[in-house]
C-alpha cells in the first residue's frame, strides 16, 4: 500500500502523443528529399543587407531554436536579440580587434590555410550591415533567485541543436544567416550585460543577403563520405 501511494506521488504527468504525424512512404520519401533540398539551397553568406526584417520572424524561428531536444528539458540557452546599431557597432569594433590578432599571428598557418577558401579576414563589416545579430549563450548551470545552482547536463549538444533549428528555422522563413565565432568571444557577456553562468557560443548574423551578394565556390562531402550503413 505504501509503496503504492509513494509511486502514485512520484509518478512524472504524462499526456498522449497527439503531435505526431506519420506519413504514407511514397508521402515520407517526397518530404526527406524536399527538406533536403530546401537545406542544401541554404549557403553561409558574408555580404549583407541593412534591409530590415520583421521581428516576428525572428521571435518565431527563436520559438523553433526553444522546442528543441536538449539535456533534462533544462533548456540551458539563452538568446539575445541584437538589433541596436549602437550596440552592433560596439560588438563589430571588439569582434574586428580580436580577429585583427587571430590573423595578424594567433592564428596557426594550418588554420589559416584551412580558411583560405572561405576568403575570410579580420573585416566584419557584417556585424553592423544586417539587422540582427543573435548571440547565443550556453547557459553552464541554472540560477536560482536564491543563489542556488542548478546543475545542467548535454549543455553543448543542447544549445548546439537549438542553434541548428534555429538556423533551419530562418531559412525556412527566406532569411540568410552566418555563423559567427570571433575568438575570444567573452566580451560579448560584458557587451551584452550577460551573467558568468552564461558562455557565449554563437553569434547568429542574420538578414538579407546583399545584392549581388557573393559565395566561396565550395561544396559537400557526398553521402558515402559521411555515412556507414551496418
Ligand atoms: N573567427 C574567425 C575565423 C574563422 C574560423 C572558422 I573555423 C571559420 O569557419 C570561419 C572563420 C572569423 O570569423 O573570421
Amino acid at each position: 500500500m505504501r509503496v503504492g501511494v509513494f509511486f502514485h506521488m512520484t509518478r512524472p504527468n504524462f499526456i498522449p502523443l497527439t503531435t505526431y504525424r506519420e506519413y504514407p512512404p511514397t508521402e515520407m520519401e517526397q518530404r526527406a528529399r524536399d527538406f533536403y533540398q530546401n537545406l542544401a539551397r541554404r549557403r553561409t553568406v558574408r555580404e549583407f543587407s541593412t534591409r530590415p526584417v520583421p521581428r516576428a520572424v525572428i521571435a518565431d524561428a527563436l520559438r523553433a531554436a526553444g522546442v528543441a531536444p536538449n539535456g533534462a528539458n533544462l533548456q540551458p540557452w539563452h538568446f539575445v536579440v541584437v538589433g541596436d546599431a549602437a550596440l552592433k557597432k560596439k560588438i563589430r569594433l571588439t569582434a574586428e580587434q580580436e580577429e585583427r590578432a587571430f590573423y595578424n599571428g594567433r592564428a596557426p598557418q594550418e588554420w589559416l590555410d584551412a580558411l583560405a577558401p572561405l576568403g575570410t579576414d579580420e573585416h566584419k563589416p557584417f556585424l553592423e550591415d544586417a539587422p540582427y545579430l543573435i548571440a547565443i549563450f550556453a547557459e553552464t548551470y541554472g540560477a536560482l533567485p536564491d543563489g542556488r545552482r542548478v546543475k545542467h547536463y548535454y549543455v553543448n549538444e543542447s544549445v548546439g541543436i537549438a542553434t541548428g533549428f534555429l538556423i533551419a528555422a530562418l531559412h525556412h522563413a527566406g532569411l540568410a544567416t552566418l555563423t559567427h565565432t570571433p575568438s575570444p568571444m567573452n566580451f560579448l557577456n560584458e557587451v551584452l550585460e550577460r551573467p558568468i553562468q552564461e558562455r557565449p557560443f554563437l553569434l547568429l548574423v542574420v538578414g538579407y543577403p546583399a545584392e549581388n551578394c557573393h559565395v566561396p565556390d565550395i561544396s559537400k562531402k557526398a553521402l558515402d563520405d559521411i555515412v556507414t550503413w551496418k
